[in-house]
């Protein structure tokens, strides 16, 4: 197991769960914590045993409150462009790392963490989340893709409201605008997670992949280029065994039994 010092990661039955462990500043996201993300990642990517990842925070508050304020305080602007380039690289690697990532949202979501929950596949929230883009009210703006990822998400009006005002919203208005795909009482957030997250992991890993692929790389393009990339993938995935598997099994009246190939 890997020797992290901000983050937990633990992997158990497919599913890998990596939570953000600094409960004292609200699990803010550090430039250190950043990179331990990154190998985590890494890590589950390259393992085949783990399906699902899901990623929370430490402590009852927060899931991540926000970048680290303190060291966003002494940026000039070729670091603070610099640095917001690796947080968006770290966040596009989870987006296209290929297995499904829930954000399993138990506290504040601001600024960094509301940006890293929106590169997550799937947001289900704790009915005491709370989520903003504060970033305007500190003099900057979101910097690890949350322009461009709420607006994709939520739509142009709703995404300006949230990052112009820099509000914060509770878990029933972030489900109202589909930031989030469900809130559920805070003591069966994790159970609740665990479920969806054994769901997912019980599905065939390289169609699942092909989902994220069409659906992440679709959204990017035209309707056109979008429907040639989902027919590829379609054609790819009928050349698994996973595909005969799956059809011989629903003709046989059984569950099927996946290999990933
Ligand atoms: N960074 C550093 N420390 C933090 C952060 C943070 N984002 N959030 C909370 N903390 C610390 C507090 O300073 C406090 O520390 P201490 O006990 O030493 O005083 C501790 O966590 C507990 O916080 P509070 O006492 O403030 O707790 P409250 O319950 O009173 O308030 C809030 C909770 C409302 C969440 C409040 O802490 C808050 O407003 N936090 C900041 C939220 C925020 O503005 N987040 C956005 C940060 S900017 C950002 O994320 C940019 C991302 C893109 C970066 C691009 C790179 C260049």
């Amino acid at each position: 197991m890997s020797d992290f010092e901000n983050i937990l990661m633990e992997i158990d039955g497919g599913v890998a769960t990596i939570t953000f462990n600094r409960p004292n500043v609200l699990n803010a996201l550090s430039a250190a914590t950043l990179k331990e993300l990154s190998r985590a990642l890494d890590e589950v990517a390259a393992n085949a045993d783990v399906r699902v990842v899901m990623i929370t925070g430490a402590g009852d508050k927060a899931f991540i409150a926000g970048a680290d304020i303190k060291e966003l305080a002494v940026l000039g602007p070729i670091d603070g462009q610099r640095v917001a380039r690796h947080g968006q690289a770290v966040m596009d690697k989870l987006e296209g790392m290929g297995k499904p990532v829930i954000a399993v949202i138990n506290g504040y979501a601001l600024g960094g963490g509301c940006e890293l929950a929106l590169a997550c596949h799937l947001r289900l929230a704790s009915d005491a989340a709370k989520f903003g883009l504060p970033e305007i009210n500190l003099g900057v703006l979101p910097g690890h893709g949350g322009t461009q990822r709420l607006a994709r998400l939520v739509g142009k009006g709703r995404a300006l409201d949230l990052i112009c005002t820099g509000r914060h919203i509770g878990a029933a208005e972030a489900k109202e605008m589909g930031l989030v795909n469900d809130v559920v009482p805070h003591d069966e957030l994790m159970d609740r997670a665990r479920e969806l997250a054994e769901t997912l992991a019980s599905k065939a890993p390289v169609a699942m992949r092909y989902c994220l692929e069409a659906v992440n790389q679709g959204l990017e393009a035209t309707l056109n280029e979008g429907l040639v990339i989902e027919s590829n993938l379609f054609g790819l995935a009928c050349a698994t065994e996973d595909q005969k598997e799956g059809m011989k099994a629903f003709l046989d009246k059984r569950k099927p039994e996946w290999k990933g190939r």
